[in-house]
């Protein structure tokens, strides 16, 4: 495209604008140039380097082996660079990326010292209008923030800051001189990254070292040295499959994948990984060996406490060492840090910590920092306060899109974007790893390259189709918000504050910002916006107007990972088996999951039946002896699958959280014997459990019954039954995704006929083994049918979205309601038939069951009261 200029506020007409000459910036212009777009990257520095160029101070050096924090995107420039040190140190990063601006030729697209001063959309043109502090006006198709996550240091936010008079530092801004602190007295504020690789090198020049210490870090030794000969033999060997392997990988490093959680480890097991994490000196390694980390409170404990145990081997002073240790938040939910002699710079003896949690900072004078009980005099202050991260560089220019509305307004309660890359409102503004995406979690590098060579593959399409304006829908953007505070309430992160979550910014929103749904996750999804026509965009130029609205993940995070992972198996279906095979399958993938958690105790027993013994199986819950309310149980499996321990996890799971001995009943199944044999057998089963509540060790009075799927269409029938024959009385009834219906054609089926375990066609097969067509309509296989449902206990109903019985579980509790019984219907967003029952597997299911076992407990409480 031309360029030109418009008299004298001249107005430079461009394809695309770029904000940041890190390695973000160059990487787009790279991209940006070799598409044949007009380009120019404006940059407030006075050279590349992003946040290489302003952190330097004194041992600032990456985080990722240098080896995989590197560009990947031409093996001529990796066969050129080699790194010295597995974690380079900031001079050398920055001299490779003012090498990689020679190699390309980027300096005379590039205008330093110059800052965004406001950019603004003009709608009817369908571009940006961007004015820069050095006077420029630009007008350009498309705007790229490559602003950096970590790029705008946080405002110093201690009383009388601005009042000393001595020396002043901030580790995100410094002097490029570098700084003699010889002889010197000197404070540093703030624990975090910066801090840690700071301390140990400001102590052997000063005479005296403070550190001002708000919440101590977890941090381990970086073990610094020449980059790992593994990685280098691996990239040696085949470059592209390694650097592959990486973009396909959970953070953007290769790690091993662990399986063990904490729990199933021994002692030695876990000490003897624990140490092997500690002596590879790297931030994923803890990640790597522990799979439950950041989903297990406990797990995460366990773990912590080991390092707290290194903390205290490490510093000599008791004291000193307790107060370096970080107790009030889990392990990795705040960045860890990875240093070279941080703790043992506490046993020199003019290094002092200061605990700012029992001695808060009351202000700062022109020549001290007083605590409530102390002062300080010191010659230099260091603020290692960290920044105002993720959105803050974005928010903090004056972005102004549609409708006049601007960034920081749609902003003001937590960022929202589509994929972190783009926001409603703000069309073709486009955002490098930004909120919303892994950035943070992930090596950098390897994320900006896949954000990077997303967009420029993006604006090629729109270009080739005549197209020049692209923005996501409301609904795009709505469902991915959703999905990454999915993601975030899965793990242990949202517990800790940290700048990850907004936390350490007085006043900003307190919302997790990054995407920890993991780098391999992520970058499949964006390639199925693509290939689904870039669902969820509007697309629009002179060759008209294109969008496929939609939400690219509905289902809940770790429910998607278990469909893949079952996908990955590649099982047959299970109604094209016998029904013998049917179980011996159902039977084997069982044996494969967490058992639920500790109960009191299990006892098998057997009862009459109709026509012969059932078995039961008893759970009593750990808080012995008793007597408990009792939940008579009935397992899922379409009348054909399962037995009295097959849904042993979510027994077990009920009968900690509700608090109640929980009786797993067998009952016979189809096809060996047909309807109404489950029902008949149910409802005995009740009938006797009513009849020896005392000798199992419940109490009188206190009886509910409860199941899921073809469970809870015998559950509901037994209710039915119990209140037509006059009991025995039941105080609640709990029905799990219930079976009540043996009509097929509602919506759920259709929408959910396949892909979510239980099919449509599983469901037919059920029914055939079951109950002939002739009888389907008899409440006592259809419970919805009964002309009736007054006068019925109680109920909870959960419902799941991608279930084909979402629809009847809706109408039957509908029904109840209709004809006065008190209903409590839960509608899971994002689960499947199955999803909410699997116990330590799909961590967003317990919060379901948390209710249910609520609805239980309330059930009883009632009872006691009536
Ligand atoms: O900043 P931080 P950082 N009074 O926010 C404390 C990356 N990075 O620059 O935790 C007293 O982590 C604050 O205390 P608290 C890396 O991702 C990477 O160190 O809020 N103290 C905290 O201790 C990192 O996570 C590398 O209670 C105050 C510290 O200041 C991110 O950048 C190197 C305070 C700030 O820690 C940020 O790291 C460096 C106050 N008023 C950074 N305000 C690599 O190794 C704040 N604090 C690649």
């Amino acid at each position: 495209m031309a360029v030109g200029r418009e008299g004298n506020g001249s107005v430079e007409e461009l394809d695309a604008v770029v904000v940041g000459a890190g390695f973000a910036g160059l990487y787009m212009l790279h991209r940006l140039r070799q598409a044949g777009f007009a380009s120019t990257v404006l940059e407030s520095a006075d050279d590349v380097g992003g946040t290489w160029y302003w952190n330097r101070y004194p041992g600032a050096r990456c985080d990722i082996p240098t080896t995989d924090y590197t560009y990947s995107f031409d093996a001529e420039l990796e066969a050129e660079w080699t790194w010295s040190e597995k974690y380079a140190a900031q001079p050398e990063i920055l001299s490779y990326l003012q090498y990689v601006a020679r190699k390309y030729d980027f300096r005379p697209d590039i205008r330093f010292s110059t800052r965004v001063a406001s950019a603004a959309w003009d709608d009817a043109a369908s571009r940006w209008t961007i004015k820069t502090d050095a006077g420029d006006r630009l007008s350009c198709r498309w705007y790229i923030m490559a602003t950096g996550c970590l790029s705008l240091p946080k405002e110093p936010d201690i009383l009388g800051a601005e009042r000393f008079a001595g020396e002043v530092y901030y580790t995100s801004r410094w002097p490029h001189e570098g700084v003699d602190f010889s002889g010197k007295r000197v404070a540093v504020i703030g624990t975090g990254s910066s801090g840690i690789q700071s301390i140990p090198l400001i102590a052997k020049e000063a005479s005296q070292l403070l550190v001002f210490q708000r919440t101590p870090n977890f941090s381990m030794p970086a073990h610094n040295g020449p980059a790992p000969t593994d990685r280098l033999k691996q990239l040696a060997e085949d470059r592209d499959a390694y650097r592959e392997n990486a973009r396909r990988s959970a953070a953007g490093v290769t790690m091993p994948i662990p399986v063990e959680t904490v729990a199933m480890l021994s002692e030695d097991d876990r000490r003897r990984r624990f140490e092997e994490a500690w002596e590879e000196g790297e931030l994923l390694a803890f990640g790597a060996r522990f799979a439950d980390l950041l989903a297990n409170r406990e797990a995460n404990e366990t773990i912590s406490e080991m390092f707290r145990q290194k903390i205290r081997e490490m510093v000599d002073d008791p004291k000193t060492a307790e107060a370096l240790c970080p107790t009030d938040y889990p392990i990795m939910t705040k960045r860890m840090c990875l240093d070279t002699d941080y703790y043992a710079t506490f046993n020199q003896p003019h290094v002092r910590l200061v605990n700012l949690r029992k001695h808060p900072i009351s202000t700062i004078t022109e020549s001290s920092i007083d605590t409530i009980d102390e002062s300080f005099e010191v010659d230099a202050i260091v603020y290692a306060t960290g920044f105002d991260a993720m959105t803050g560089a974005l928010v903090s220019v004056d972005v102004t899109g549609r409708h006049g509305l601007t960034l920081k307004r749609k902003w003001a309660h937590g960022p929202h974007t589509y994929l972190g890359l783009m926001t409603v409102g703000f069309p073709n503004l486009f955002m490098i790893t930004g909120p919303g995406s892994p950035s943070v979690l992930s090596n950098m590098a390897v994320s900006i390259e896949q954000h990077v060579d997303w967009v420029a593959d993006c604006l090629a399409h729109l270009r080739d189709r005549g197209l020049e304006r692209i923005e996501p829908t409301h609904t795009a953007e709505t469902g991915w918000d959703q999905h990454v505070h999915d993601c975030a309430d899965i793990t242990l992160f949202p517990v800790a504050n940290s700048w990850y979550m907004g936390a350490n910014v007085p006043g900003k929103p307190r919302v997790f910002l990054p995407y920890v749904g993991g780098v391999d996750v992520y970058r499949a999804t964006c390639e199925e916006v693509v290939e689904r026509g870039y669902l969820g965009f509007q697309l629009s130029g002179p060759a008209g107007t294109q969008c496929n609205d939609g939400v690219i993940r509905r289902v809940q995070p770790d429910v998607f990972a278990v469909l893949n992972a079952m996908a990955e198996l590649d099982l047959p279906l299970l109604e094209t088996l016998s029904p013998a095979e049917a179980r011996a399958l159902t039977t084997e993938l069982n044996a494969a999951r967490p058992p639920g958690p500790e109960v009191g105790e299990i006892v098998d027993g057997e009862l009459p039946g109709p026509a012969g013994h059932l078995e039961y199986r008893l759970y009593r819950p750990p808080t012995a002896p008793g007597p408990h309310p009792i939940v008579v149980y009935f397992h899922g499996g379409g009348w054909v699958l399962g037995d009295k321990q097959s849904d042993e996890p979510l027994c077990r799971d009920l009968c900690v959280r509700a608090d109640a001995v929980v009786v797993s009943v067998d009952y016979r199944h189809a096809p060996e014997h047909r309807f109404p044999a489950a029902a008949d057998d149910a409802f005995a089963a009740v009938k006797w459990v009513a009849a020896h509540v005392q000798e199992l060790g419940g109490i009188p009075g206190e009886l509910a019954v409860a199941g899921w799927s073809a469970g809870g269409n015998l559950a509901a029938v037994a209710c039915q039954r119990a209140r037509d024959a006059g009991g025995p009385d039941l105080v609640g009834q709990v029905l799990l995704t219930p079976l009540t219906d043996y009509d097929m054609t509602r919506s759920s089926y259709v929408e959910n006929a396949d892909g979510y375990i239980l099919t449509a066609g599983l469901m037919k097969w059920f029914w055939d083994h079951y109950a002939d067509p002739a009888v389907r309509a008899d409440p006592r296989v259809s419970p919805l049918r009964a002309g009736d449902l007054s006068a019925l206990p109680p109920a909870l109903v959960v419902t799941c979205e991608f279930d084909p019985l979402r629809d009847e579980g809706i109408a039957y509790a509908k029904a109840l309601e209709a004809d006065g019984v008190q209903v409590r219907l839960i509608t899971a967003r994002g689960h499947t038939h199955t999803s909410p029952t699997m116990v330590g597997v799909v961590l967003s299911g317990a919060s379901i069951r948390a209710e249910v076992a609520g609805a239980l407990r309330q059930f009883f409480a009632a009872a006691v009261q009536a």
